[in-house]
């Protein structure tokens, strides 16, 4: 009865709200290791203002919008540091492309905050910790996770606990939980509004669920009925799907001649190959799926895909490369190939084994050359 009645709780509790903490400071402590369990601030520029404090600077009083001089005035100690937008915009997309291994369906609202529905998991909450504990070991940077029936609640419970929170509001628990919260967490009311409300006695959530209907109205006019439905843990508001940032990498090329020597065509493929999985490794994943397409001379078009164990490595899957070619290929001359990898993988720290072979010191030479000289400072043999 117990195990029954949990695992409804769990079948219907499946929206995850997840925030990054302190993301613009966590990002430069992955960029600057230094500066971890310090007070840091992130922020100045034109506008002279904090954009992200570190939880060792909040107990200061200091926190994101106050002036940058106050800030100093209340932590000599606080280390300064301007912002570098380029950098969290690629951990902000480094989040939610994992986030996407977890769940199709994502709403993303700010750079660092998102809902996900778990909805098709027996055990969301095990998952939900899964995701939390893989955002920190791959990607470096700490986030707080609410689990709940709806965005609202899950909203609230993922920013009542922070840092490195997981907080889960049980299916029917949703009124007791915003109870005794102050109004301010409730969407609508902002500085102004939760003023006027503490002046005519509200001010908990529980005050807005027992209020007299007459009193919202004149405090909220047609909002009344919405707000005190959200008092009330009830929001029907559906996750809005964002388009997928990268769930496959593919190339393609036509030939200045139409080709017709199985060779070529598989040294193509194999240089084209090469290009999508160093853009796979740059993202730190791995792929479980190679799809290659031929456009005959004839215009006809002919795709294989095969799937095998999760690799970063183009070498792994050369084979496997052959093996579809030869599948399709029949003797035509082909004017167009390409090659999509897809089935992405994450790859956290503790995977290094699982997907790298002994071969794959050759990769990484090739990938620090390109680095560092360009993308055609050095080839592979094929590619020549
Ligand atoms: N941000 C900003 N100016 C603000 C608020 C935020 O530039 N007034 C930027 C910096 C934050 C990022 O957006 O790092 C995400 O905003 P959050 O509100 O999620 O704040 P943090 O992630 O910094 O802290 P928290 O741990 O409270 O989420
Ligand atoms: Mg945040």
């Amino acid at each position: 009865m117990i195990y029954l009645s949990l695992f409804f709780c769990y079948s219907i509790m499946v929206i995850v709200h997840l925030d990054a903490d302190c993301f613009y400071v966590s990002v430069e402590r992955v960029k600057n290791p230094r500066l971890i369990g310090l007070p840091v601030i992130v922020g100045g520029g034109v506008r002279g203002v904090v954009a992200s404090a570190s939880y060792e600077a909040r107990k200061f009083g200091i926190h994101a919008a106050m002036p940058i001089w106050k800030a100093k005035s209340l932590c000599s100690a606080a280390v300064f540091v301007q912002t570098d937008m380029d950098a969290y915009r690629e951990f902000s997309q480094k989040l939610f492309q994992l986030q996407e291994l977890y769940s199709p369906f994502i709403e993303k609202c700010s750079i660092d905050e998102g809902y996900i529905s778990l909805k098709h998991e027996s055990d969301p909450i095990t998952k939900a910790r899964e995701l939390q504990n893989q955002v920190k070991s791959t990607i470096g940077i700490t986030v707080s996770l609410g689990l709940g029936t709806n965005k609202l609640v899950s909203q609230i419970a993922g920013k009542l606990w922070k840092p490195e929170g997981l907080t889960v509001v049980p299916a029917g628990t949703e009124k007791e939980f915003l109870k005794t919260l102050d109004l301010s967490w409730l969407p609508g009311f902002g500085p102004k509004a939760t003023q006027a409300a503490k002046y005519k006695g509200f001010s908990t959530i529980g005050d807005i669920q027992s209020a007299d209907m007459s009193v919202l109205f004149e405090l909220l006019g047609n909002k009344a009925d919405k707000v005190r439905g959200l008092a009330n843990g009830i929001d029907l508001s559906e996750i809005q799907l964002t388009p997928n940032v990268a769930k496959s990498y593919s190339e393609q090329a036509t030939f200045e001649k139409d080709i017709r020597i199985k060779q070529e065509i598989y040294h193509k493929l194999q240089a084209m190959l090469d290009n999508v999985m160093r853009k796979v490794r740059l993202d730190g994943k791995a792929v479980k799926t190679l799809e290659i397409k031929l456009r005959t001379a004839a215009f006809k078009t002919v795709t294989k895909s095969i799937s095998f164990e999760p690799t970063d490595n183009e070498e792994v899957i050369y084979p496997v490369l052959l093996e579809a070619l030869t599948s399709v290929w029949v003797g035509h001359s082909i004017r167009l190939v390409g090659v999509t990898v897809s089935n992405l993988a994450y790859k956290s720290a503790g995977q290094l084994d699982l997907f790298n072979t002994p071969d794959d010191k050759i990769t990484k030479l090739l990938d620090s050359m390109k680095s560092k000289f360009g993308e055609n400072a050095i080839k592979r043999g094929h590619a020549l």
